[in-house]
């Protein structure tokens, strides 16, 4: 390699470079195995080019600004990416791409990324936000509680949208399509989604304010049109999956004209890239960036509570994610949903704060007095733990959530 990308020690200026941490396990010194990393990140490759002039080096060369332990901060110069609107994969390609493949990297690991306010100013962030959608649904501070239809699959239409609105009857906020359901023959979207927004309809006819996602992830070039028919169908938000998907499905739901309901963010496969502690992608990063394209609800984890694997270090990385003021975006909704249940909700609200949106799939269907009870059980939790009132307390006078700590106990 002819040129050092080493700069130890030195300050760049946030507003002209994107920053990356990377923890990196290597046999190679750590110094070598960085270099590898900047150079082919930037301007570099496996061996010395001709065509590598100095000022190219100079101008768009990564710089190693810091190695501390097996974290190792890498500054990108701004002048590397995109200019057009919005370029979330070639963003990608120079932070999170042929890097985890390196002969002379094991593992690594991309913990965090800092980006310039030229490239914020490209992403416009959620239409709605947290704050958008506690005033579509006049809840002002009490966390969101919703539910996920289960079983995954299999409901038709109509047992679908009487799972929700026996949801709603049971106090549920909101509810959502599971990751797995879209348009399929025993279940077709439009069926669905009319049947779920008579459901709606007629629990806010009868003073309930409920939302449900409708799923329409589906592939690139007809995402925009199937939301676009979600949504004259009666969906009043959307929910897509950001990692089967890709981010710029986000950010075109969030930004394109004709869509005017939420984007619920789901993360279906995140545990290929967010589980090994030592090689992958942190969800701190795709937290980030799911904000800047536009996600008004994204799913964090459970704080180390359910039953997805997750620390609750990380998940709570992600929930300041969503709230960070210093990005210039309305905040995200954080959800915390996988294997929770009534008896969960005070440990995730004391971890989370009220302000989240918190799931139950099994833990409203598997309530033995079904899914109105089921729904009133995790209401109920919500209430107590909002009120402050320990839920075996709470329980003594409001059966659901008693059957429901009697069911699954409390951690
Ligand atoms: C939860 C869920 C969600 C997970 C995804 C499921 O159902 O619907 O997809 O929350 O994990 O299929 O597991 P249960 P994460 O409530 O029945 O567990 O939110 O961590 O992305
Ligand atoms: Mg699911």
């Amino acid at each position: 390699m002819n040129y050092s990308y080493l700069h130890l020690g030195e300050k760049v200026d946030p507003d002209a470079y994107v920053v990356c941490e990377y923890r990196i396990t290597t046999d190679l010194p750590m110094t070598k195995a960085a270099e590898e990393l900047a150079a082919e990140q930037s301007t570099g490759t496996w061996t010395n080019i001709s065509t590598l002039e100095n000022d190219i080096f100079e101008k768009y060369g990564g710089r190693i600004t810091d190695i501390t332990g097996d974290i190792v901060t890498v500054a990108f110069p701004v002048d590397d990416f995109c200019t057009d609107v919005g370029a979330v994969p070639q963003i990608l390609s120079i932070i999170a791409g042929n890097l985890f493949g390196l002969h002379a990297i094991d593992k690594i690991r991309l913990e965090d990324v800092w980006f310039p306010r030229s490239i914020r100013e490209d992403f416009k962030g959620p239409k709605f936000g947290a704050s958008g959608l506690r005033k579509i649904l006049d809840r002002p501070e009490k966390p969101l509680v919703g539910t996920i239809v289960k079983p995954k699959i299999g409901l038709s239409p109509k047992d679908t949208a009487k799972y929700v609105y026996e949801s709603g009857k049971g106090g549920l906020t909101n509810s959502k399509d599971d990751e797995t359901l879209v348009d399929q023959k025993f279940c077709p979207l439009e069926d669905r989604t009319t049947a779920i927004a008579e459901s709606l309809d007629l629990l806010k006819s009868e003073g309930h304010k409920m939302l449900h996602a409708i799923n329409i992830s589906t592939s690139g070039h007809r995402i925009l049109e199937t939301a676009e028919k979600a949504q004259s169908w009666g969906a009043k938000q959307i929910m897509v999956d950001v990692l089967t998907c890709g981010f710029a499905a986000v950010q075109v739901l969030a930004e394109d004209r004709s869509i005017k309901v939420p984007v619920h963010v789901h993360r279906t496969m995140h545990g290929a890239m967010t589980r090994d502690p030592l090689h992958g992608i942190a969800m701190l990063p795709i937290a980030k960036l799911c904000r800047m394209c536009g996600g008004d609800a994204l799913h964090v984890g459970t704080l180390g509570i359910g039953k997805m694997e997750g620390r609750s270090d990380e998940d709570r990385d992600n929930i300041d994610a969503c709230f960070d003021t210093s990005v210039g975006y309305k905040e995200v909704m954080p959800v915390c949903s996988g294997g929770v249940y009534p008896g969960l909700i005070d440990k995730i609200v004391a971890a989370s704060g009220n302000n989240v949106q918190i799931q139950a799939g099994g833990g409203v269907a598997g309530h033995p007095g079904g899914v109105r009870k089921g729904a009133l059980g995790m209401s109920q939790a919500v209430d107590a733990t909002f009120l402050g009132i320990p839920l075996n307390e709470y329980a003594k006078t409001h059966d659901e959530l008693r059957t429901a700590l009697e069911t699954w106990g409390s951690k």
